[in-house]
């Protein structure tokens, strides 16, 4: 069931029978309609000023994604949330190398921006997807866009992170991220953002998900969303020259031109009634 493409997002449901339910993710907001929420407020985004060092990347053959340490609580609350939250993992989809105006899952208006990283927590005690699969508010992931800035410096602080996730090339590379960025870092300034009730974007889609989505993007440069287009969605083909008795951790061998890792996004979904609100700094 991890064979899913995203060439097939419509077939996804086949072996995941949720990705075809009603109330899926991503959507396409609409500013015009998001509905001011006078019950929401400031995030409380706590123990977030402690840096991300200890963590984990890995490439999984669909994103680069960010482990957090088992050391640290980064913790997730909200004025009206009578629940707290905690991080398990961050992760990136982006625009392929070969493609324009696309990139991010989530949309404002139509517009979508270069990449998004998604950080995804879940609901204190629990530990595990499946034991909160069934609560439609199980996972808080906050949403935040990445936009390329022609001319734009490199992100000091998403560059501390690409350092690590540009050496897990291939699927199924890991690297320890030994000088993190503070999690605070990679937030916008700007306390803004859209809510709404949606799903897992990957198989299984589970509809499980209380969706923050920041408004304002944060800057990256085109060097920047160039390090994430450089990574690979497949393990390499042994090289024939190479000793093939010879263990390696990070594979070598040849990447076919379009194994790239890029374009893993899945398209917006429809709303079905559901309900955008928003939260105005
Ligand atoms: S996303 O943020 O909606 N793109 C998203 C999509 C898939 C997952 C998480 C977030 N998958 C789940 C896996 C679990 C895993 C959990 C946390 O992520 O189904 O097995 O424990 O890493
Ligand atoms: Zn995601």
């Amino acid at each position: 069931s991890s064979e899913w493409k995203y060439s097939e997002t419509q077939q996804w449901y086949k072996d995941a029978p949720q990705c075809g339910n009603s109330a899926q993710s991503p959507i396409n907001i609409d500013t015009m309609t998001a509905l001011p929420d006078a019950r929401l407020g400031v995030l409380k985004l706590m123990n977030y000023s402690q840096t991300l060092s200890g963590g984990q990347f890995i490439n999984n053959g669909h994103s680069v994604q960010l482990n957090f340490p088992k050391d640290k609580s980064f913790r997730l609350a909200g004025n009206e949330m009578t629940e707290t939250y905690t991080a398990l993992q961050l992760h990136f989809h982006w625009v392929g190398s070969g493609s324009d105006d696309v990139g991010s899952e989530h949309s404002v208006n139509g517009h979508y921006y270069d990449a998004e990283m998604h950080i995804v927590h879940i609901k204190d005690p629990y530990t595990s997807v499946d034991d909160v699969k069934s609560m439609q508010d199980g996972l808080a992931v906050i949403g935040v866009f990445l936009k390329v800035k022609p001319n734009a410096a490199d992100n000091p602080y998403f560059q501390m992170l690409l350092d690590t996730a540009k050496m897990c090339v291939s699927k199924g590379e890991t690297a320890n991220l030994e000088n993190g960025p503070s999690l605070i870092s990679l937030i916008p300034e700007s306390a803004s953002y859209y809510r709404y009730n949606g799903s897992l974007t990957t198989p299984p889609c589970y509809e499980t998900v209380l969706w923050t989505i920041y408004q304002n993007p944060v800057i990256i440069s085109k060097q920047q969303l160039d390090s994430f287009q450089s990574l690979k969605k497949t393990k390499p083909e042994p090289d024939e020259n190479k000793d093939p008795n010879g263990y390696d951790d990070h594979a070598s061998g040849v990447h076919d031109k379009n194994d790239e890792l890029g374009d893993n996004y899945r398209p917006v979904q429809p709303l079905n009634g559901r309900i955008v609100t928003a939260f105005f700094d």
